[in-house]
C-alpha cells in the first residue's frame, strides 16, 4: 500500500471510531503532565519523556459489547520498564489495559485487598505481616512517581480507543523533539469489525452460527513516526510463538515501520530474554540468572537509555 492509500485508510479508521469519552480532559492532562516536566522555556534540554505501552487491546463485536477478541499481555512488560524508566529518569506515559499489571504492584499477590490485610479489631484493619514490606515498598514507590509528576497512567480498552489515545499522546509529545519516546510493548489487535458494520444489540445464538468478516487494523507505526512525533525514538516489539521466524519478522518490522529499534521476543521464554534488533546488530538480553527476583526489563532499558543518549545527541549535531 502506498502512503496516500495507507494515509486514507487511518483516517477512515478514526472517522469510523466511536469517539473517544474525555478526549478533551485527556489532551489537557497530557498538555499539563508535560508542561510540568519540560517548560517551553527549557530549549528542549527538559526531561525525558517515554509513553509506554501495556497490556492487550480488545475487539468488540457487537457496539452494545457482551462479547470481544482479546489480545494476550498480562502487561508484566509494560509495568517493569516503567519502574526502570522512572528509575532512568524518565517520565512515563504509561498507556495500559484497564485491569492489567500496574507499576509497583508486581510483587503484591492476585487479590491484594483481600490477602494483604486483615482486621485488627472490630473497626481497624491493618498490614498482614507477610506482606508489609511490599505494600510499603509498593506505597512508597507509587506515591514518589505520582507526586513527582513522573508517572501519568492512561486506561484503555478496547483497540478503538487505544489508537486514538496513542494519536493524542504521540501529537501531545511532539514539541519533546528527540527527548520523546516511544516504548510499544501493547499487543495490539490485527483484525477488527468496523463500527458501523457492527450489530448494535448482543448477538443471538438462535440465529445459528455466526459469520463474521473481520477487517485489518491499519498499522499505524509509520505514521506514528513520520507524522504524529517525527523527532521521537521509536521501539517497537515483535512477539512470535516460532522462534525460526522471530529475527526476520523483526527485522522486517524494523525496516518497514522505520522503527529505531524492534525487540523481539518469544512467548515462552519472554520473561528470560529479548533480542533488541537494529539496522546494525541483534543484540540478545536476558534477565540476571544470579538473581532470583531479576528482571530482563532491568538490563534492556538500560540498553535503549543508552541508544536514546546517542539518538539525543546526534539529532544535536
Ligand atoms: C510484546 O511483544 C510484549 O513483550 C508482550 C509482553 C505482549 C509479549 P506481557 O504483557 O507480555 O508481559 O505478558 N508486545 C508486542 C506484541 C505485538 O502485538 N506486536 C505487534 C506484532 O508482533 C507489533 S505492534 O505484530
Amino acid at each position: 500500500m502506498d502512503s496516500i492509500a495507507l494515509h486514507d485508510v487511518i483516517e477512515s479508521f478514526f472517522d469510523s471510531a466511536p469517539p473517544l469519552k474525555d478526549a478533551a480532559k485527556i489532551t489537557d492532562n497530557l498538555k499539563k503532565f508535560i508542561e510540568s516536566i519540560s517548560p517551553v522555556s527549557g530549549e528542549g534540554k527538559g526531561r525525558r519523556v517515554v509513553c509506554v505501552t501495556s497490556g492487550g487491546t480488545t475487539v468488540p463485536l457487537e457496539q452494545r459489547c457482551v462479547r470481544y477478541i482479546d489480545n494476550f499481555s498480562s502487561g508484566n512488560r509494560g509495568a517493569a520498564s516503567t519502574e526502570y524508566f522512572i528509575k532512568a529518569g524518565y517520565a512515563v506515559i504509561f498507556l495500559y489495559r484497564r485491569g492489567t499489571c500496574q507499576p509497583y504492584c508486581r510483587s503484591l499477590p492476585d487479590d491484594p485487598l483481600l490477602e494483604c490485610f486483615e482486621f485488627a479489631d472490630e473497626l481497624d484493619v491493618q498490614v498482614r505481616k507477610p506482606y508489609s514490606e511490599a505494600v510499603k515498598g509498593t506505597i512508597r514507590n507509587h506515591h514518589a512517581a505520582v507526586s513527582s509528576g513522573l508517572l501519568l497512567k492512561l486506561p484503555f480498552t478496547t483497540i478503538f480507543e487505544y489508537l486514538q489515545m496513542l494519536r493524542i499522546i504521540a501529537i501531545s509529545m511532539r514539541s519533546l523533539g528527540p527527548q520523546a519516546m516511544f516504548y510499544l510493548a501493547a499487543a495490539v489487535s490485527d483484525f477488527y469489525v468496523p463500527w458501523k458494520s457492527m450489530a448494535e444489540h448482543k448477538i443471538q445464538s438462535a440465529s445459528g452460527p455466526l459469520d463474521m468478516r473481520l477487517m485489518q487494523v491499519p498499522k499505524m507505526l509509520s505514521v506514528l513516526r513520520t507524522e504524529w512525533t517525527p523527532m521521537a525514538f521509536c521501539i517497537s516489539f515483535k512477539l512470535e510463538t516460532d522462534s525460526k521466524i522471530l529475527l526476520e519478522k523483526a527485522s522486517t518490522a524494523l525496516k518497514k515501520y522505520k522503527m529505531h529499534s524492534v525487540v523481539a521476543n518469544e512467548l515462552l521464554t519472554r520473561k528470560e530474554e529479548v533480542t533488541v534488533v537494529t539496522t546494525d546488530q541483534n543484540i540478545l538480553v536476558q534477565r540476571d540468572k544470579t538473581r532470583v527476583d531479576s528482571d530482563v526489563e532491568d538490563p534492556l532499558v538500560e540498553l535503549l537509555v543508552d541508544k536514546h543518549s546517542t539518538y539525543i545527541k546526534e539529532s544535536s549535531t
